[in-house]
């Protein structure tokens, strides 16, 4: 397997030329554009998180870090957009009201365009009225959820509430996921499935719409 701890070396630092550079020659090497998420960008943001944690790192080392992945992430797009077959289904995700994390998110968005489905993403601090007024245009398969503050975590029960007061909430199934949520509060409030990480989210995904079995 290609080593890509070049590419987390610079996105632990915060270097978005060497991220890029780093980037560019695992994909020259024959490297998917998924895995340069899922072996790369993926597991260097996990650690920035648990150094920011740990008080090594502060807000603005995390935010070049940030910086850095958005940077090879402009790059990735495209190619993983195309990197799946025909499109597996359409996927509408956001960050819930009154929370402004978004890395995550970013990242499941980047693995499930990687896996084959049309993702719109509406960004960070969504009302349940914009995840509504999305459903009502784009009439997608599923709807993603991601909070990563105990605070906002009651948001994704409201937007799960708002779609069922708009009678849409049958024609589409929610899936919820970020650092506080877990399996058993995803069942709580009625979401139809728990995506851990980046990676299980796209086989949950696929499971929603009925691509591969229960
Ligand atoms: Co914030 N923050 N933050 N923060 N921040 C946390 C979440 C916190 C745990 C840090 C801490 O104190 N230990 C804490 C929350 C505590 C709590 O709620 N109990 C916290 C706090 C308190 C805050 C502020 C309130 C701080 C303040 O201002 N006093 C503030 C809130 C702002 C707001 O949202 N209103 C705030 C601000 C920020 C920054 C702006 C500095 C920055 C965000 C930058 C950005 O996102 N653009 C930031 C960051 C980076 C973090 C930590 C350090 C890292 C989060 C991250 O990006 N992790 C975080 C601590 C931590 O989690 N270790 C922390 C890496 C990322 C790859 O993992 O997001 O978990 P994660 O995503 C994973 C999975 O969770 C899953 O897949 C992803 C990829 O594998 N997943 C999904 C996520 N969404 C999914 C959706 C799915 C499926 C899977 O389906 C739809």
């Amino acid at each position: 397997m290609y080593d890509l701890s070049a590419l987390r070396q610079a996105i632990l630092v915060g270097d978005a030329t060497g991220a890029l550079a780093a980037a560019g020659q695992a994909l020259e090497q024959g490297v998917k554009p998924m895995e340069v998420v899922s072996e790369g960008i993926s597991p260097a943001m996990k650690e920035v998180g648990r150094l920011f944690e740990e008080g090594e790192y502060f807000v603005p080392e995390l935010l070049i870090s940030a910086k850095a992945t958005k940077e090879v992430f402009r790059v990735l797009r495209p190619l993983l957009a195309h990197a799946g077959a025909k499109p597996a289904g359409r996927i509408i995700l956001g960050t819930v009201q009154g929370d402004l994390h978004d890395i995550g998110k970013n990242l499941v968005a980047a693995m499930l365009e990687g896996g084959g489905f049309e993702v719109s993403d509406l960004g960070v601090d969504v009302s349940s009225d914009m995840f509504i007024a999305s459903v009502r245009e784009t009439k997608p398969q599923i709807v993603g959820l991601s909070a990563l503050l105990t605070t906002t975590l009651p948001a994704m029960k409201n937007v799960i509430e708002a779609l069922r007061a708009a009678g849409i909430r049958q024609g589409v199934k929610v899936m919820v996921g970020g650092a506080p949520v877990t399996q058993g509060y995803a069942e709580s409030i009625g979401a139809d499935g728990y995506g851990e990480n980046a990676a299980a989210s796209v086989d949950l995904a696929r499971r929603l719409v009925g691509l591969t079995a229960a």
